[in-house]
């Protein structure tokens, strides 16, 4: 179903700050930043490497762009920390279908735009062991 760990997300208050402190005290590089408007969330993709090999696996630093967002509302009962894992895969549908059939609960009826112009749905903390994992079909090139 799945060909690797896309991403481990960590949810701070200040992206800039935490990415600072990857690239000066760990080296590791930014990749990407976009602000996704529907999430709420500024996401700045960090590496270990300047590019992205087929399976590395990124961070993905979360800041709120509001309060009552997902990860504004996570960060009122939560210490900085690792907020969710994203896997990826190449048919995010066909997934999908077979998780539901699997009675996996998933957020979302429809994937919806993540970074890149990925899609992207979340499998319920309740059906994920006690972790939000994101499932990610990266855009094709
Ligand atoms: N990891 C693990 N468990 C979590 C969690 C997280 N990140 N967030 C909430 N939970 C747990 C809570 O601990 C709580 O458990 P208990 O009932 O056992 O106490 C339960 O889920 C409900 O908690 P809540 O505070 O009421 O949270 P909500 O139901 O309001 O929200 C969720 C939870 C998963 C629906 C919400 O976080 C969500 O919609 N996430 C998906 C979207 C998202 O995370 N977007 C930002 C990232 C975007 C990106 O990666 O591109
Ligand atoms: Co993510």
């Amino acid at each position: 179903l799945f060909t690797c760990i896309d991403h481990v997300a960590y949810a701070c208050p200040d992206a800039d700050e935490a990415v600072a402190y990857y690239q000066e005290t760990f080296g590791w590089h930014e990749l990407h930043r976009e602000s996704n408007d529907e999430q709420g969330v500024l996401e700045v993709m960090v590496a270990p490497a300047g590019e992205l090999t087929e399976h590395m696996t990124q961070i993905q630093i979360l800041a709120p762009l509001r309060p009552d967002s997902t990860v504004g509302k996570w960060l009122e009962n939560n210490r900085p920390g690792l907020h969710h894992m994203a896997w990826r895969t190449d048919d995010i549908d066909t997934v999908s279908a077979t998780l539901r059939s699997r009675g996996v609960r998933l957020l979302y009826d429809e994937p919806k735009h993540g970074t890149h112009n990925s899609r992207i749905n979340f499998i319920h903390p309740k059906s994920g062991k006690g972790v939000l994992i994101e499932i990610v079909e990266p855009a094709k090139h």
